[in-house]
């Protein structure tokens, strides 16, 4: 993965510093067996939701002190910007994408999880799950995104809100967010059900079980 994360005008975390994260091993840009699409395809499961910001909610719950924000409450924390590639295990990859959103780690500094809830299940409106380590939704590029290239996210990519890990293949970026559950061992979300792996490293392909 390919990852810019700045926070204002503090440059985090930059392409020249070649961090480990960014790219794979040798440097490459694009892991092994993704081709570069131009265009933004929409991969959704069933039909997509609309939910007005009057009634979103983000809900965490589980192994953690309940709690839960309204579209307010998640417009006044503090704005992160992450400049990154995206890999969809249906094998394209589509580069330099700029996303905004409050970075997970800014979240997670107001919650108060059990000490055994490593793993979390992140819940959509519409259903859809998916199974993410605290680990991975802790790394300082992963954002509740809801900004695209300067615009507000577009309804089939997520919006109002959506999840972006871009270290991992796109099935873990949950669109239209609706919760966070936390817990004490790990679980299947909706395509790792079906077989697709548990943590999906695009530089590892762990495309499958
Ligand atoms: N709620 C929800 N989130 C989802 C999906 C979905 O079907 N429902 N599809 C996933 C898959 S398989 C991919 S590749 C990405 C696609 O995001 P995009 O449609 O914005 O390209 O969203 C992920 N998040
Ligand atoms: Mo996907």
């Amino acid at each position: 993965m390919f990852c810019i994360l700045w926070k204002g005008a503090t440059v985090v975390s930059d392409i020249v510093s070649g961090r480990s994260w960014d790219r794979g091993r040798q440097g490459e840009r694009v892991p092994p067996g993704q081709r570069v699409v131009q265009n933004w395809p929409v991969l959704t499961y069933g039909r997509t939701p609309q939910i007005d910001l009057a009634n979103w909610r983000l809900r965490i719950f589980g192994a953690v002190a309940e709690v839960a924000f309204g579209w307010e409450e998640i417009s006044a924390l503090p704005r992160t910007k992450v400049h990154c590639d995206m890999h969809c295990v249906t094998s394209w990859s589509r580069l330099d994408n700029d996303f905004e959103g409050v970075a997970l780690r800014e979240l997670f500094s107001q919650l108060k999880p059990s000490p055994a809830a490593e793993h979390v299940i992140v819940h959509s409106y519409g259903g859809y799950t998916t199974n993410v380590s605290l680990a991975d939704l802790t790394a300082e590029n992963v954002l509740l995104a809801y900004g695209h290239d300067g615009k507000a996210l577009a309804v089939e990519h997520g919006g109002p809100a959506r999840l972006l890990i871009p270290h991992l293949y796109l099935w873990k970026s949950a669109k239209w967010v609706s919760g966070l559950e936390f817990l004490e061992s790990e679980q299947p979300g909706f395509w790792e059900m079906y077989g697709y792996h548990m943590r999906g490293d695009p530089w590892k392909e762990q495309r499958y079980s």
